[in-house]
């Protein structure tokens, strides 16, 4: 397949994106506008770089630190709402027709904001795009920090409730993140109970580096609705093999996303990313950025290397994208739409690989 060729027919595919952090995702332009912004409002500021450009990589640390750099920007209610209108629409230009967005919700008492309102400023820019006419279906999930502490999570749970039953479904589930090299994701297993018994669906950030004692009580004690990079739950030691069986039998979805694996150095190539594992085995994966800002990536892309790495002709690449809409936390009403647009566009493809 030529590389043009397959690149114009990624781009023209309809997508979806499960994994899309909301401070990660920026694209350089409106970041630039933030910074500015945000040197207008304090000109003793001075912005780090906040992106791996190129073929860049470091440990996973430098991403985390990279983070830092971008809270320090994008800390008012502004900024919230900017990134994710401006998010939303390069979704939209990336012909991703449905984008979950996830985002931990901040205190930050010298800017106003409070989780409540951060969490408004995003559906007012999920409601405004809508009433602008983007052609994408949003949804968000408000995250829990693994470096917060579990009091903290409760009360993103509450709020995620609280939010699911006034956005008329938009607020939809929780996700599970942070530096996974702090804390213990099992002491989260009692919130991630909690919120499952309110009916709000769990993407968890699951053995993103070698953590299996802690990846294995959470799958023991918790109902996982997708998980997020899952890199090491194939490659576990004797003691823990339970972990790959137990993905393999729940048929727990992995949201793959291999530039920022790669980026951050916890996979070293890739063609040896773990998609092809799963994929290998008929396991759903759903191909995704992390943080398309960060990563310098987009869904295209990702599609791109995965076709590359693993010689998946279009027909597969096809199958990928519209099987990914089973595993949306959307109601089953917007997957039939769903479903029924890929349906009608799906005559407008040459599949012919060349
Ligand atoms: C774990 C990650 C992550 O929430 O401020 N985050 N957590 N692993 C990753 N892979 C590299 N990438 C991003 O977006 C930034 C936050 O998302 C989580 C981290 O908690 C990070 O602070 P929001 O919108």
């Amino acid at each position: 397949m030529s590389e043009e060729g397959l690149r114009t027919f990624c781009a023209a595919l309809p997508k979806i994106e499960l994994h899309a952090h909301l401070n990660t995702s920026f694209s350089k332009v409106t970041l630039q506008a933030l910074v500015d912004r945000k040197i207008q409002l304090d000109p003793t500021f001075t912005s780090q770089k906040m992106t791996f450009d190129g073929n860049e990589t470091a440990g996973i640390e430098e991403s985390f630190s990279k983070f830092r750099q971008i809270h320090m920007v994008c800390n008012d209610a502004h900024a919230i709402y900017t990134l994710t209108h401006d998010i939303i629409h390069e979704f939209a230009a990336d012909n991703v027709k449905y984008l979950e967005l996830r985002s931990t919700p901040k205190t930050i008492p010298e800017t106003g904001l409070t989780p409540e309102v951060y969490l408004e400023c995003m559906l007012r820019a999920v409601r405004d795009c809508e009433e602008g006419g983007v052609d994408t279906v949003v949804r968000i999930l408000p995250s829990i920090d693994r470096r917060n502490g579990v009091d903290v999570a409760y009360k993103t749970v509450d709020l995620a409730y609280k939010y699911a039953q006034s956005s008329n479904g938009v607020v939809c589930g929780i996700d599970f993140s942070g530096d996974p090299l702090v804390g213990d994701a099992a002491d989260y297993v009692p919130v991630f109970q909690y919120a499952h018994s309110k009916g709000l669906k769990l993407a968890l950030h699951l053995a993103e580096i070698a953590s299996f004692e802690e990846t294995h009580k959470v799958l023991q004690g918790t109902t996982v609705g997708r998980i997020g990079h899952g890199t090491f739950l194939h490659q576990c030691p004797e003691d823990y093999k339970d972990i790959t069986q137990c993905v393999l039998q729940q048929r727990i979805p992995i949201e793959t996303c291999m530039t920022s694996n790669l980026k951050s150095q916890t996979v070293s190539d890739y063609s040896s990313h773990h998609l092809e594992y799963w994929h290998n085995r008929q396991h759903p994966v759903i191909i995704c950025t992390d943080g398309k800002g960060v990563y310098q990536t987009t869904v295209t892309e990702e599609y791109v290397h995965a076709a590359r790495a693993f010689g998946l002709t279009r027909l597969k690449l096809w199958q990928l994208s519209l099987q990914s809409i089973d595993h949306i936390f959307a109601d089953e009403a917007t997957k039939q739409t769903l479903r029924r647009k890929w349906e009608s566009i799906k005559p407008s493809f040459d599949f012919k690989d060349r």
